[in-house]
């Protein structure tokens, strides 16, 4: 009897026993699955981490510049960001380059401003080298840049922001907010394919809101390149090829006056069409100057060498009127 006692409690400890460590394993388990959660959380943390950053630098609202690229004064005054957060609280931000040359006169190179106080701080390049600080807004330089681009790119801006040779679009956005405020100039300057160099300037340039399409305004002409915005010389070229109050167009958003089609999608570019222009800065690179196609879709400044000659270089910069005391030097863009 005590025998089979003895074996009862022994089966008994043993039934315990292994109740005991199913209970542990099934904690273990428990613990471990809690711990997998975890590890896919902080996974997919770092995952919307590194899409902010990449979101961040492909609009450009910080960049991280090579540390022997030192044509910025950022590079010269302290340790580079490197962490979104970073941006607008280390750093001094000009509302411009006019405003950054007033203060520091540096070269001409990449440099961040806030216009605004509203405004992200954004990368722009600062042309120090044509009288003052100009805030460059458009280059065409090499043709390594697409311009037929979509209503988005256009409003954030595309291109490469690093060396004096990068080609880039601003930014809608980015140009509206540098000209909400007081009166400014653009300058255009202008290169053929022999190098010879001329320049259009309008005084009151504006462009308007996204919810009114980016509508272009500007004032007075003056220059060497010719008025090819107005359109050109005579009454029937203004009405179909002005961009005086034209909204913008891009391939992917018709707002031109041209019912029958798309200025942008023929014209390779984003631009204040009309019916559809006498200028189109933002067009197809041709190589060679003149050039044949079905449409006049070149980088184009009518009024200089016509519609059928795509010019090698191009930049549009803008400043405050207020900084015109040594302006229109005719240099044309920095090389
Ligand atoms: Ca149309």
């Amino acid at each position: 009897m005590s025998q089979f006692l003895f074996i009862l409690m022994f089966h008994a400890l043993l039934m315990l026993q292994m109740l005991f460590i199913k209970a542990e394993e099934e904690c273990a388990l428990s613990e471990v699955s809690k711990l997998k959660e975890e590890i896919r959380k902080l996974n997919n943390k770092l995952l919307v981490g590194e899409w902010k950053v990449m979101h961040l630098r492909n609009h450009r609202r910080f960049k991280l510049l090579p540390q022997e690229h030192n044509n910025t004064y950022e590079n010269n005054t302290g340790p580079l960001p490197t962490l979104p957060s970073t941006v607008g609280t280390l750093l001094v931000h000009d509302r411009d380059c006019s405003e950054l040359y007033d203060r520091l006169k540096p070269g001409s190179g990449f440099y961040r401003i806030k216009p605004k106080a509203s405004v992200e701080p954004f990368l722009v390049y600062c042309d120090m080298d044509d009288g003052a600080g100009w805030t460059v807004i458009q280059k065409r330089i090499n043709g390594k840049v697409h311009f037929d681009r979509n209503w988005e790119d256009y409003k954030n801006g595309f291109g490469n922001f690093q060396s004096s040779r990068d080609e880039f679009w601003l930014g809608n956005d980015h140009i509206h907010v540098l000209l909400h405020d007081g009166e400014n100039v653009m300058k255009i300057d202008l290169m053929d394919w022999k190098g010879q160099k001329s320049y259009a300037m309008y005084d009151g340039f504006r462009v308007s809101n996204e919810t009114d399409k980016f509508r272009l305004h500007y004032g007075m002409y003056s220059g060497q390149a010719g008025d090819a915005l107005s359109g050109g010389a005579n009454m029937v070229e203004q009405w179909s090829a002005s961009h005086y109050g034209m909204q913008f167009s891009t391939i992917d958003q018709d707002h031109d006056r041209y019912m029958q089609g798309s200025c942008a999608v023929e014209n390779r570019g984003g631009w204040w069409y009309n019916r559809c222009h006498a200028a189109n800065l933002n067009g197809r690179f041709y190589r060679d100057g003149e050039y044949k196609a079905k449409y006049d879709n070149g980088v184009v400044w009518s009024t200089w060498k016509g519609l059928w000659y795509s010019l090698r270089h191009t930049t549009m910069k803008i400043r405050p009127s207020g900084h015109m005391d040594n302006v229109g030097s005719g240099a044309g863009p920095a090389e």
